[in-house]
Formats: C-alpha cells, sequence, structure tokens
C-alpha cells in the first residue's frame, strides 16, 4: 500500500498521474487541512477540494484550483452587501462548502464529509483529512502582523516576508483516523511536491505522525517542489529563504532528511545530486518534475514508482 502526504496544486498534479497507475485499494491520500478557513460562515478546505477536483477532472486546470467551469453569481450579491471577496468562491465550489457546513454542523467528521464529497464527485481514490481536529496555519509577517494563511498568501498575495509559522491546534489536534495504521503499514510513502512547512509540514506535525514516517519499514520519497531556486506555485520559496533555508532542493532533502530515503529532483538541478547523496545520505533521481499535463504527472508517477521498487 501507498501513502502519499498532500498539499495543493503541485500535490493534485502529481497525483492525478499517480492515480492512473496504482488502484484505488493500493493508495491512500493525506491532505494538509492547515489551510482551511471559514468564509460566510461556511468551512472551506482548499487543498482537499484541490486534490478532488482534479483527480475528478473538473478542477480549472489554469488556476489548479476551483471548478473549471464555475460562475460567481453569488459572489457578486456578496459583494454588494459588502461582504469581502477576496477569496473567490463559485457558485459551484459554494455548493460543495454549504453540504460540507452542513454536515459537520449535524456531528460529522471532515474525514466522513469528504469521502461522501469525493464519491459523488466520482473519485474512487481515498482522500483522507490529516486531522478531523482544529487546526489552522499562521503566519507572521516582517511587520508583525499575525494572519492566517489564506489570509497571507490570497488577500497579501503572500508579498510579504514571514519571520515564522505557527500551528494553532497542533497540541491538542489528532491525526484522522487510521492515519498512523496507514503510515506503519505502507509499502511506500510518498511526499508529493507540496510546501514543506504549510502543507507537509502541518501533516508532520500532528502528535506522533512525523515519528510514524520515521520508524515506518516503507520506503520513502520525497518530489522536491523547489525547481531552479523556485516554486511553480506558492510562497515556499520566500518562505525557505525567510526561515534560513538554501532554496533549493538540498534545503528541502534537509528538511525531510531525518524520514526519507529518496528525493526526486528536477534535471535542472542535477547538480545537486551529489550534495545531497553526500552531505544528507538521501539517494537522489533527477527527472522532469514539471507537469504542464496528464501525460506529464503519468510520467513523473510512473518515475517515482520505478525507483521505490528499485530501492525496495
Ligand atoms: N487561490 C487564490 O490565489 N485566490 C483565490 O481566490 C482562491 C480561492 C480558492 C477557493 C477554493 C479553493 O479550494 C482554493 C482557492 N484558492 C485560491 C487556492 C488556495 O488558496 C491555495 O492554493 C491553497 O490553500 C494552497 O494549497
Amino acid at each position: 500500500m501507498i501513502v502519499a502526504l498532500a498539499g495543493g496544486v503541485g500535490a493534485a498534479r502529481f497525483l492525478r498521474g499517480l492515480v492512473k497507475l496504482v488502484k484505488p485499494e493500493e493508495l491512500k491520500i493525506i491532505v494538509n487541512t492547515g489551510d482551511d478557513e471559514e468564509f460566510y460562515g461556511l468551512h472551506v478546505s482548499p487543498d482537499l477540494d484541490i486534490v478532488i477536483y482534479t483527480l475528478a477532472g473538473c478542477v480549472d486546470e489554469e488556476r489548479g484550483w476551483g471548478f473549471g467551469d464555475d460562475t460567481y453569481n453569488a459572489q457578486g450579491i456578496l459583494a454588494r452587501l459588502g461582504c469581502e471577496t477576496w477569496f473567490r468562491l463559485g457558485d459551484k465550489d459554494l455548493g460543495v462548502h454549504i453540504y460540507r457546513t452542513w454536515r459537520l454542523r449535524q456531528g460529522a467528521r471532515l474525514s466522513e464529509v469528504t469521502r461522501e464529497i469525493a464519491r459523488s464527485l466520482g473519485v474512487e481514490h481515498e482522500i483522507i483529512p490529516m486531522t478531523d481536529d482544529y487546526f489552522r496555519t499562521f503566519v507572521k509577517t516582517v511587520k508583525g502582523e499575525i494572519l492566517p494563511f489564506q489570509r497571507y498568501f490570497v488577500q497579501l498575495g503572500a508579498s510579504e516576508d514571514i519571520t515564522a509559522i505557527e500551528y494553532r491546534g497542533v497540541e491538542s489536534a489528532k491525526p484522522s483516523e487510521g492515519v498512523l495504521k496507514a503510515i506503519s503499514r505502507a509499502s511506500y510513502i510518498i511526499i508529493c511536491p507540496s510546501n514543506p512547512f504549510v502543507s507537509i509540514g502541518t501533516i508532520l506535525a500532528l502528535r506522533g505522525v512525523r515519528d510514524a514516517v520515521r520508524k515506518s519499514t516503507a520506503k520513502k520519497l520525497a518530489i522536491s517542489p523547489i525547481i531552479g531556486g523556485k516554486t511553480i506555485k506558492g510562497p515556499a520559496d520566500r518562505m525557505m529563504k525567510n526561515l534560513g533555508y538554501e532554496v533549493s532542493p538540498y534545503g528541502i532533502a534537509k528538511i525531510y532528511k531525518d524520514i526519507i530515503d529518496i528525493m526526486v529532483i528536477d534535471k535542472q538541478d542535477e547538480y545537486l545530486n551529489e550534495k545531497i547523496e553526500k552531505e544528507l545520505e538521501v539517494k537522489t533521481y533527477c527527472t522532469n518534475t514539471i507537469m504542464k499535463n496528464e501525460k506529464d504527472s503519468i510520467e513523473l508517477a510512473r518515475f517515482c514508482l520505478r525507483i521505490l521498487e528499485e530501492n525496495r
């Protein structure tokens, strides 16, 4: 069985390839919920939705989030009513958030509701929120403001340097049911190309998770979200620089050093192979990691599965 740890767009683009090669019963996808936020009283789970919509084939391909063919009538009215609309929620997307909020208020767990949403959109692979409990990522900017992640990322456009990342709820939030067991029983663990702090770092920060990954006998592989000193999407590059890490696959390997056996990096960064292998003792492989279409995603997933098998 394979366990994948996932954030938003980068992870979803990798997973759309992986699901073409791995049967539903052989894969569990554990997704970050630190970016979750309330808008208009509705519970929005951006990374869960990004992964679900992508695997369901209904995501907006260009943006990587939201439905591809959505309209914004509800937010048009909300704007007239004087509400903030900087976080774009389409009409179809709002339908999902209304359903999620309604079911949570009925007492359902986020993991149950996620299963219902995924199934109804035709996703067969298992998508598990990292926790059913309250957990929120906050970012402290150089100006001293402490902002919820979406305010920093979307409203501010991640335009300010940060000094710290805070995980609210981390002391009490438990990994959702089955997460620790899946990690300890997995043959392979794949860390998707996601932000190491606000996507994967949140999952690993949950009680027992980093330890479970470290102790698991699975072969563990991470795909670098940093390519040629930058991220394709999101603030990982800026955050790494601000927090004192080298903005490169070497910096990523350093963050995961204790929990991975293998790093997959882009061809552009091939010159770092030796440094990662020698200094960090993490086996490193190069390939194209830029996923412009489904074919690229399948090729990268096939590459990762092949090297995991070779290293078994
Ligand atoms: N990202 C944006 O840059 N602007 C938006 O208005 C926005 C809305 C949005 C709505 C639903 C959803 O599921 C995701 C959305 N995202 C938006 C993406 C999201 O902010 C981030 O990409 C993730 O949280 C980071 O993985």
